[in-house]
């Protein structure tokens, strides 16, 4: 009742009450944030069973940030259960249009502070500053207002089945939430990818607990502080950073959580769809991996098509899971392409991610570099042409790599079919003439998350549109996505859609109702 009382007065569900929470003094980018460095479970934060910690590392100078409570199975379960209890108690209570206030009420709170998550995400996962305020922090707040408008605009159908005479029939349906969902997700939008999932959870009337990235949690912590000053109700939320062997796993095995939402990589997505299977046969949405193929024709408008291309791989340090995995440019023009890009290339300014003038930030985890540096020594093995980077930045502390190009990339090679998720250009040529056979080399992969064509020529375009194996198709542009347009892959780029009205659905059940009278 009080819940009700306080949403009536715009004062948030719990009445919009600070936290107190152990945390950190994070004094960076002129700003001094208070981070919270604890499990948030019921409402509360709380430490980790046994008091299990993990070390957060800011990949900018490779010093330690904090020590941030790691979650077992056993807190797992406890958020599960107040997320269950919530879900059967106060939050039934919350009608749909209170619960869109309440999610515009966190909207709200994170504008305000949102160049204190751009900082945490910066420090935290390497973003460039700018981009953070802008797309990590800026499409999450856009994200809880585009679902917060459909809390009230969730409804069924009424459908004409044949009646049992002499008696009349009335069938309708009613879409509702599923109840408590996990959420599980990766390190390259640490922000972005909880609100994309749980913004849509949320408005779909259920309740979660979240397990972000182990590497950087620290904003969706930050977030889960906002959550109780918005007022949204103990249980409904709940962030648990862990390890995903041990606390993710313990999310997708829970018998009480009925759906699980992840994004991360295909080989850790097929495992968690066996365990949804075994434990409760939960529902499950994957957002996997990708080698997005990007197609330039000779008749595009070059300038355009080399700043897209650029962006199509380089944007957030090539950490984009809809990165163009493989450019495949028309040999008229490849060469000229080439020059352009490296020109652009030499230009680009790598450094703290904090300052306003960086265009290239550090990689978010060291295994992560580590990683590249093996891809970039595999590619040059098996005869690719390193025209530009290849390494990890020269006398530099920190996990930066140099963006990186490859040109007379082979169908058959492992860089051209497996994804880097790092600043890496694979360029290959195709002949202008032989449109098919270009066709198929973008179709031949097991992946279908994304896609780009440039070309002036609109029959083109829309050809590729059609033949294209992927779940986004971008023309003359790239990375152009908005919360109100469906967003998910194809193949073993997984299945379910993040944002748009679809996205609603992945965390709705139909309930079919038949009255005769
Ligand atoms: P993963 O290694 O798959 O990790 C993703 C998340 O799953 C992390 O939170 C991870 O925990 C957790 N996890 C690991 N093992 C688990 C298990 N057994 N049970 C439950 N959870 C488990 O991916 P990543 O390396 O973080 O991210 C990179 C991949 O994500 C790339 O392949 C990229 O393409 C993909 N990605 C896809 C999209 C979309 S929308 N399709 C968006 C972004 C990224 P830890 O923190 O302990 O690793």
């Amino acid at each position: 009742d009080q819940l009700v009382r306080n949403l009536r007065q715009g004062s948030g569900g719990a009445g919009g009450k600070q936290v107190e929470y152990k945390g950190f003094q994070l004094k960076a980018n002129k700003r001094d944030i208070r981070v919270p460095t604890q499990l948030f479970i019921n409402g509360e934060f709380v430490d980790a069973e046994k008091n299990r910690v993990l070390e957060i590392v800011n990949p900018t100078d490779e010093t330690v940030l904090c020590e941030v409570a790691c979650a077992s199975a056993n807190d797992v379960d406890k958020a599960v259960q107040a997320a269950h209890k919530a879900f059967f108690g106060s939050w039934k209570q919350v009608s749909a249009r209170q619960r869109g206030q309440l999610m515009l009420k966190l909207a709200d709170l994170m504008e305000q502070y949102k160049e204190d998550l751009a900082t945490i995400e910066s420090v935290d996962s390497g973003a460039v500053y700018t981009l953070a305020l802008k797309t990590h922090i800026g499409m999450s707040i856009d994200a809880w207002r585009y679902f917060a408008g459909w809390c009230d605009k969730i409804q069924g159908n009424t459908i004409p089945v044949n009646p049992a005479r002499p008696n009349n029939v009335l069938t309708f349906t009613r879409k509702e939430p599923i109840g408590v969902c996990g959420l599980v997700t990766p390190w390259n939008y640490p922000l972005m990818m909880l609100s994309w999932k749980m913004a849509a959870c949320i408005a779909a009337g259920n309740t979660c607990l979240i397990k972000p990235a182990q590497t950087c949690p620290l904003t969706a912590l930050k977030f889960a502080e906002l959550s109780v000053l918005a007022g949204f109700p103990p249980g409904v939320i709940n962030v648990l950073p862990g390890k995903g062997s041990d606390a993710g796993q313990a999310v997708a095995d829970h018998p009480l959580v009925r759906k699980l939402g992840f994004t991360g990589s295909t080989p850790i997505g097929k495992h968690i769809m066996k365990s949804c299977a075994d434990s409760n046969l939960k529902k499950c949405s994957l957002e996997l991996g990708g080698k997005s193929p990007l197609v330039i024709f000779a008749d595009c408008d070059l300038d355009k098509a080399v700043k897209h291309g650029m962006s199509s791989v380089f944007f957030n340090k090539g950490e984009n899971c809809i990165a163009a995995g493989r450019l495949f440019v028309e040999d008229r023009i490849h060469d000229e392409f080439v020059r352009r890009v490296l020109k652009d290339l030499r230009s680009m300014t790598i450094g703290d991610p904090l300052n306003r003038s960086t265009a290239h930030g550090p990689q978010n985890h060291k295994a992560h570099m580590d990683k590249l540096i093996e891809y970039c020594e595999r590619g040059v093995a098996e005869g690719a042409k390193l025209v530009y980077g290849g390494c990890r930045v020269p006398n530099m502390k920190g996990y930066f790599f140099t963006p990186t190009v490859f040109t007379d990339v082979e169908d058959n090679m492992f860089i051209a079919q497996e994804e880097s998720f790092g600043p890496i250009m694979i360029i290959s040529k195709f002949n202008g003439s032989d449109v098919d056979s270009v066709m198929t080399r973008a179709n031949r992969s097991e992946y279908g998350l994304a896609s780009g064509v440039f070309t002036k020529d609109i029959s083109k375009a829309l050809s590729f549109a059609d033949r294209i194996e992927a779940g986004t198709v971008f023309v003359n542009v790239y990375n152009k996505t908005d919360v109100a347009a469906p967003f998910g892959g194809f193949k073993q780029s997984g299945f379910g859609k993040d944002l748009g009205q679809e996205a609603l659905n992945e965390y709705l059940k139909t309930k079919c109702v038949t009255i005769e009278y």
